[in-house]
């Protein structure tokens, strides 16, 4: 029985074009920063938001993690939402790695507003944490890939300046916000003093991320990269499948949003199920108590050949991505369906 992966858009394969790209690739030690296909990713990301330079690094969590290293200092307080992969999913580094603590702010789908962020900003005083930096994370991942308006992103920053906050974008996926909204990503990334981009997610690339701001700042973060152990050398061979994968991939994201919806209107028609809306690749959908657990029906549903995470106690997420075709969205809706029914 083949499997259908839905738990994250990281399972991706890379493609045989992608394959032949990384075996082509002219290469060179990239920590004496002479390997040229790296060389040409990071000119190609930061032309991409508009900035002065990039770097590539080797995941998501390292991009954040970098970025938090160098604008903040040990004791501050960063700013962000309480559902963010920086505080969830990160295995608490910013208070391993940087020293820092979290003001968490709540709002709907992972949003929150400059009105949020100027109440949780300390005032200068001895007994508070130092607040130095603000995290948006666009799309964002546990709000059900939700996309980020850029003026909310524009009055957050517009905020954050008036109280000398940096702005880091957490943009695993920010392709798939610009491809939703039809926003380039210098729009976004304008607002921010630095960005991340994940090329090992919707992209299918099969290791990578970037950081891209100002000089001043890659100049920081290729120091915090090499004492994170994140230096690396014939890395022009993962930077290819990176940059093809920017070539190639960006604009089919629209199907895997397409087949998000398709999967969520599947199951709006399951009664004992009730889905968040997906706004881009990401669907969270709970799980009627009557049901059992969403850990135990994930269970059930993978020995039916369809692959979920168990994101909560009723909470189940379900991914889509280059390797999922219409018709595995309708074949894990029907097993789903089946299941449900069962049941009742
Ligand atoms: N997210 C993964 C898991 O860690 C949850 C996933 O399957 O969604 N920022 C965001 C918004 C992310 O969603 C992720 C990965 C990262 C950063 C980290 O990227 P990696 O896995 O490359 O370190």
């Amino acid at each position: 029985m083949s499997l259908i992966d839905l738990r994250s858009d990281t399972v991706t394969q890379p493609s045989p074009g992608m394959r032949r790209a990384m075996a082509e690739a002219v290469v060179g030690d990239d920590v004496f920063g002479d390997d040229p296909t790296v060389n040409r990713l990071q000119e190609k990301v930061a032309e991409l938001f508009g900035v002065e330079a990039a770097l590539f690094v080797p995941s998501g969590t390292m991009a954040n993690q970098i970025a938090i290293k160098c604008h903040t200092s040990p004791g501050d307080e960063i700013v962000c939402h309480r559902t963010s992969h920086i505080y969830q999913y990160e295995g608490g580094a910013p208070a391993v790695l940087s020293g820092c603590s979290f003001a968490l702010l709540e709002g709907e789908r992972g949003m929150f507003t400059a009105d949020d962020v100027r109440r949780a900003t300390r005032a200068d005083n001895p007994h508070f944490p130092r607040t130095s930096l603000v995290v948006i994370e666009n799309t964002q991942n546990r709000g059900g890939g939700a996309v980020w308006p850029v003026e909310a992103v524009a009055s957050i920053s517009e905020a954050a300046k008036a109280s000398n906050l940096h702005v880091h974008l957490d943009g695993a996926r920010i392709m798939n916000a610009c491809v939703a909204a039809r926003v380039a990503p210098a729009a976004y990334a304008r607002h921010a003093d630095s960005v991340s981009i994940c090329f090992s997610k919707g992209l299918g690339a099969p290791v990578g991320s970037a950081i891209a701001g100002s000089r001043a700042f890659i100049a920081r973060a290729i120091r915090v990269r090499k004492m994170l152990g994140g230096g690396m050398r014939q890395a022009g061979i993962l930077a290819a499948a990176a940059e093809f994968a920017l070539t190639h991939n960006v604009e089919r994201l629209a199907e895997d949003h397409a087949h998000a919806r398709r999967l969520a209107d599947g199951l709006e028609r399951c009664s004992g199920i009730a889905v968040v809306p997906p706004e881009t690749n990401i669907v969270y959908f709970d799980l009627d108590a009557a049901h059992g657990t969403a850990a135990a029906f994930a269970e059930r549903l993978r020995a039916e050949g369809v692959w979920t995470i168990a994101t909560g106690p009723q909470r189940i997420r379900a991914v889509t991505h280059l390797h999922i075709r219409a018709e595995d969205v309708d074949w894990a809706v029907a097993r789903i369906h089946a299941l449900i029914t069962q049941r009742t």
